[in-house]
């Protein structure tokens, strides 16, 4: 195969490991991390990237995104023959499960009430509560929503899946689109949110939505801070309709000392940890992608850049 040239762009990242891997994988590239001025690439390998990366590379044919949502890339001008292809699970959708499934399990089981008797050194019971009471929805249904749904159901939750199309998951109640919305809110007590940010989803989590939810409801964020309004949810934990949040995402992160989630008794916060990526796994998808798009050979993952995912 002739050479070609891999530009590595990622912010919060320690190159060194990811280029090795990438030059291991394709031994006749050129692979280096972008620097103003540097020769524009055929292909790069992306996260968060600012807009100068992009203004110097209009030959790019196509841009790997080292993690699952695209909305740092999609706010950018993109050049208009690349194909952006972004991670699907490597190694995520389990990380995610494990993470979703703790959460709703720490509320369902009072987990957080009993480590503070404990700290007060209490020995106290509470009431135990009825599964079917407990219904999960998942907004979003994509490779990490349905993975999460499957193993929500190991604890005999009831669940319920809103996307944009239908789905059929086994052992899902699938709402989908606008039209069904309020129904699916309506019949869950505990909110996972797994939606991509886009113009649709940005603020989806709000005072008149998350008001939806039946009494005592638990959210749990896990996709993008700007899907969630802070003050609507801050007043809905302090009126007493939602029991907790549990938050890893945040509209800044790190999340300002200052802001109330630190502090708030209903909210538990995570540092963006949910699902990381995880680099042997994320760069033999991309080799295999790569390796692909330069047979011409057709690829799953690939964003469509205008609706945003
Ligand atoms: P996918 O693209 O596979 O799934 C997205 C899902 O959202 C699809 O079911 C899609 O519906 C649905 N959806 C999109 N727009 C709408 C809309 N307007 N109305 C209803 N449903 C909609 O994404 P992933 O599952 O791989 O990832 C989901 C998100 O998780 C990422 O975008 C990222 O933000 C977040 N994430 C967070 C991590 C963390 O560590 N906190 C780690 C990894 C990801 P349809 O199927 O009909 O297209
Ligand atoms: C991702 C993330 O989108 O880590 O992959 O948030």
């Amino acid at each position: 195969m002739t050479s070609f040239r891999i530009s590595f762009c990622c912010t919060n990242t320690d190159p060194e490991p990811w280029l090795a891997g990438l030059r291991t994988a394709f031994p006749q590239a050129e692979v280096e991390v972008w620097q103003p001025g540097v020769p524009p690439a055929d292909y790069a390998v992306v996260w968060a990237p600012p807009q100068p990366f992009f203004d110097e590379q209009p030959q790019l044919k196509g841009v790997f995104n080292i993690g699952a949502g695209v909305d740092a890339l999609t706010k950018l001008r993109l050049p208009s023959n690349a194909v952006v292809v972004r991670l699907e699970d490597a190694g995520m959708a389990v990380q995610m499960a494990e993470y979703v499934c703790q959460g709703a399990i720490r509320h369902f089981r009072d987990l957080n009430a009993y480590a503070d008797d404990v700290r007060a050194g209490q020995w106290t019971f509470y009431k135990p509560r009825q599964r079917r009471d407990f219904p999960v929805g998942i907004l979003g249904l994509g490779v990490l929503g349905a993975r999460v749904a499957q193993a929500l159901q190991h604890f005999e939750f009831p669940v319920n899946g809103w996307s944009r199309s239908p789905k059929a998951l086994d052992g899902v109640r699938g709402f989908s689109g606008a039209a069904q919305f309020h129904d699916f809110l309506a019949s869950s007590r505990v909110l996972v949110n797994l939606l991509p940010l886009t113009p649709e989803t940005a603020n989806i989590l709000n005072r008149e939505t998350l008001g939806r939810l039946q009494p005592g409801g638990y959210v749990i964020n896990v996709a993008r801070g700007a899907h969630l309004v802070d003050e609507d949810l801050l007043a809905l934990l302090n009126s007493g309709h939602l029991g907790g949040a549990l938050l890893d995402v945040f509209r800044t992160e790190p999340l300002p000392a200052e802001h109330p989630f630190w502090q708030h008794p209903k909210i538990t916060i995570t540092p963006h940890t949910s699902a990381r990526t995880l680099r042997s796994e994320s760069i033999a998808q991309i080799a295999a992608k790569m390796g692909a798009m330069q047979r011409g050979e057709v690829l799953t993952g690939v964003v469509d850049v205008g609706r945003g995912y």
